[in-house]
C-alpha cells in the first residue's frame, strides 16, 4: 500500500517533467537546487559561535549562518546518532522506520529522500559517517566509515570495494567530497552530496595542526558542572555519563594506561584502556612521535598533580582536558567546512546549492556534570542547524520555531519540486526559509528514546516540547514523569510534576502528548516486523 502510493507520488512528478520536456527542444537546464548536507556527529551547539562564541570560534560554519538562516530551536526525535540519521533519511520517526537503537542495521527497505531524488535526476553522493552496519541505498557514490570508524588512518568501505587512506579523518573526508565535487560531479544534473564527518565524536583525536594551540587553552566552566541531580528522577540520576565517574582517564583525557595504573586510578571499565592502546596502535611512527611530544608532557604533569586532587579538582581537570580535545576536533570541522564553501564560491556553484549544517544530535559539555547525549534536555535535544540557499533565503536571517531533523526530508524534496510520499511525518521548512513563518503551525514536537539497558544507561523516555513546557515520562524500569518550566528554568534543574500549581499544565500536555503519539502512531507501539527482531534481541518483552 505504501509503495503504491509512493510510485503514485513519483508518477506524478516524472510526469510534469516529461511534459515539460517535451514542449522545449533543446531540453531546458535542469534549474532545481544542489543539496550540500553537511553534517557533524555529536557537535553540541554550545561549540559553534553562531550560536556563542565562550567556547571557540568557528568562522567557517558561521558564513552558512550569516549568509543564510539560523535555527535556534531545532531538536531531534530521538538523541542518538544512527536514530537520527535514519530520520533524516526518511522524514519518519524512529518506530515507523524502526531504528530506534545504534544496534540494528538500518532496514534499507525504507524509502529515502535520497532514493527519490536519485530517481528523479539527481546525482547522489555520500562521504563519511553513516553508522548503520550496512550501505547506503539511493547513492550513485559513496565512501562510508565502517561503524563510528577511526580518526586516523580511517578505512572505508565503498561502492567500489573497501579501502584505508592515510592521515586525518575530518580531512580525508572533506578530500573525498572536493575530489568528487571536482571530478566526479556531471555539470549537467543537480546534486545531493552528503558530507558527513566522524568529528566530534568520542574518544575526541585531534588533528596533529591542533595539539599545541588546543591543550594550552582553558575554558569557562558550565554552571552546572558540580550537578547533583537533586530535583529530577531517577533517571537523571542513574545515567552513567559523568566526567568524574564515567568518563575514562585512558582513552578519554588521553593519559597512558601504564601512568594510570601507576597512580591507582580505577577505570570505570577495561574498555578505556583497551581504545586508548587500539586508537595508539593505529598511529605511524611520525603520528606517534607528533602525539607523545604534546601528550607526553601533559601526562607527566598530570603524574605529579594527580596525588594532591580532590575530587573537584579533578573533576575540574578532566573537563579542562575533555573540552581540549573536543574543540579542537571542532576546528578542523569549520577550517574543512571552509574548503567546501570556498569550492562552491570559486566555482559559481553558491547560489543555487542549498547548503546545511547541521549535527546528528547536541552534546553536554560538562553540563550536568555529563558528556553524551540521549536525554530530552535540552543540550542533547536541540541541534544545531543553519541553511544557506541564496536564491531563496535572506542572508542573516533568524529561525526560533520547533523545527526537527524529522523535517529534512520533506524540505529537501519541496526545493526540488518533487511531492513527498505521503507517510513522510515531517514538516517542509521552505516556508521558514522564504520568511513565511505565518505559514508555520507546529507548536509542539514529539520525542522518543529507547537505548536501554546500554553504553550510558540513560532510560528510556518519552516526551512532548513545548515553547514554554517539557514533559516526559520515563518507563521500562521505572514509571515517572518529568515536567520542566522551560523559562523559569531553563537549566532544567527542577522536576515541578508534583507541583499543584502545574496541575492543569500537566493535564494539557499529557492530551496534547497522548494526541501526538497517535499523530504519529506510537500509541500502537512499533511495526510488527520491528517487534518481532526487538523481542528476539531481548530489548522489549
Ligand atoms: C560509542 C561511544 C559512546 C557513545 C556511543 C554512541 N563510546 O559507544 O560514548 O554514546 O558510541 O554514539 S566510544 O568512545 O567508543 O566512541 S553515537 O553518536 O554513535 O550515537
Ligand atoms: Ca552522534
Amino acid at each position: 500500500m505504501k509503495r503504491q502510493n509512493h510510485h503514485k507520488t513519483w508518477a506524478v512528478a516524472s510526469i510534469a517533467t516529461l511534459a515539460l520536456a517535451s514542449c522545449t527542444t533543446p531540453e531546458p537546464a535542469d534549474t532545481r537546487p544542489n543539496i550540500l548536507f553537511i553534517m557533524s556527529d555529536d557537535h553540541a551547539y554550545q561549540a559553534i559561535s553562531a550560536y556563542s562564541n565562550h567556547l571557540i570560534e568557528t568562522p567557517q560554519i558561521d558564513r552558512i549562518a550569516s549568509e543564510g538562516m539560523l535555527f535556534t530551536n531545532a531538536c531531534v526525535t530521538n538523541s542518538i546518532c544512527a536514530p537520527s540519521r535514519a530520520t533524516i533519511l526518511t522524514g519518519k520517526h524512529t518506530h515507523i522506520h524502526g531504528k530506534i537503537d545504534n544496534m540494528m542495521p538500518f532496514d534499507t527497505s525504507n524509502v529515502t529522500f535520497p532514493r527519490i531524488l536519485q530517481h528523479e535526476g539527481y546525482q547522489t553522493a555520500m562521504f563519511g559517517k553513516l553508522h548503520f552496519g550496512n550501505s547506503p541505498a539511493g547513492f550513485d557514490e559513496f565512501m562510508i566509515l565502517p561503524d563510528q570508524g577511526d580518526y586516523y588512518n580511517p578505512e572505508f568501505i565503498t561502492n567500489r570495494g573497501d579501502t584505508t587512506i592515510m592521515g586525518y579523518v575530518t580531512d580525508i573526508i572533506t578530500d573525498l567530497t572536493l575530489n568528487w565535487l571536482d571530478k566526479g560531479r556531471k555539470k549537467d544534473k543537480p546534486f545531493l552530496l552528503m558530507y558527513l564527518h566522524k568529528a566530534p565524536h568520542r574518544e575526541w583525536i585531534p588533528a596533529e595542526r591542533h595539539y599545541t594551540e588546543f591543550t594550552q587553552k582553558t575554558f569557562p566552566e558550565p554552571e552546572t558542572l558540580f550537578d547533583n541531580y537533586e530535583g529530577r528522577g531517577t533517571a537523571a540520576k542513574t545515567a552513567e555519563m559523568n566526567l568524574l565517574k564515567h568518563m575514562t582517564v585512558s582513552a578519554d583525557n588521553k593519559i597512558y594506561p601504564e601512568v594510570a595504573q601507576s597512580l591507582n586510578i580505577k577505570e570505570p571499565s577495561n574498555w578505556g584502556t583497551n581504545v586508548f592502546n587500539n586508537k595508539y596502535k593505529r598511529f605511524t611512527p611520525e603520528q606517534k612521535a607528533a602525539w607523545d611530544a604534546v601528550y607526553g608532557p601533559i601526562n607527566e604533569q598530570f603524574r605529579e598533580a594527580y596525588p594532591n586532587m580532590s575530587d573537584e579538582d579533578y573533576m575540574r581537570w578532566k573537563y579542562q582536558r575533555y573540552m581540549q580535545d573536543y574543540l579542537a576536533c571542532i576546528a578542523a570541522v569549520d577550517e574543512n567546512v571552509g574548503r567546501v564553501l570556498d569550492y562552491l564560491d570559486a566555482n559559481g556553484l553558491s547560489e543555487n546549492t542549498i547548503v546545511v549544517y547541521t549535527s546528528d544530535q547536541g552534546f553536554y559539555l560538562g553540563e550536568h556534570g555529563w558528556f553524551d547525549k540521549r536525554f530530552i534536555y535540552d543540550e542533547s535535544f536541540k541541534t544545531p542547524l543553519m541553511i544557506r540557499w541564496p536564491n531563496r533565503i535572506h542572508a542573516g536571517t533568524t529561525s526560533d520555531e520547533m523545527v526537527q531533523n524529522l523535517d529534512f526530508a520533506q524540505t529537501f524534496l519541496e526545493a526540488a519540486g518533487i511531492i513527498p510520499t505521503d507517510d513522510m511525518q515531517g514538516e517542509s521548512l521552505m516556508p521558514l526559509l522564504e520568511g513565511k513563518a505565518d505559514q508555520w503551525t507546529r507548536d509542539a514536537v514529539y520525542y522518543h528514546y529507547y537505548e536501554y539497558p546500554a553504553i550510558h544507561m540513560v532510560k528510556r523516555h518519552y516526551g512532548i516540547v513545548t515553547r514554554d513546557y517539557k514533559l516526559a515520562h520515563f518507563y521500562y524500569d521505572v514509571d515517572e514523569w518529568e515536567l520542566y518550566d522551560r523559562k523559569k528554568d531553563p537549566q532544567e534543574l527542577n522536576n515541578v510534576v508534583d507541583d499543584p500549581t502545574y496541575a492543569d499544565i500537566v493535564a494539557d500536555l499529557k492530551e496534547k502528548l497522548e494526541g501526538l503519539r497517535v499523530q504519529y502512531k506510537d500509541s500502537v507501539g512499533l511495526d510488527q516486523k520491528y517487534l518481532d527482531i526487538y523481542r528476539t534481541r531481548g530489548i522489549i518483552k
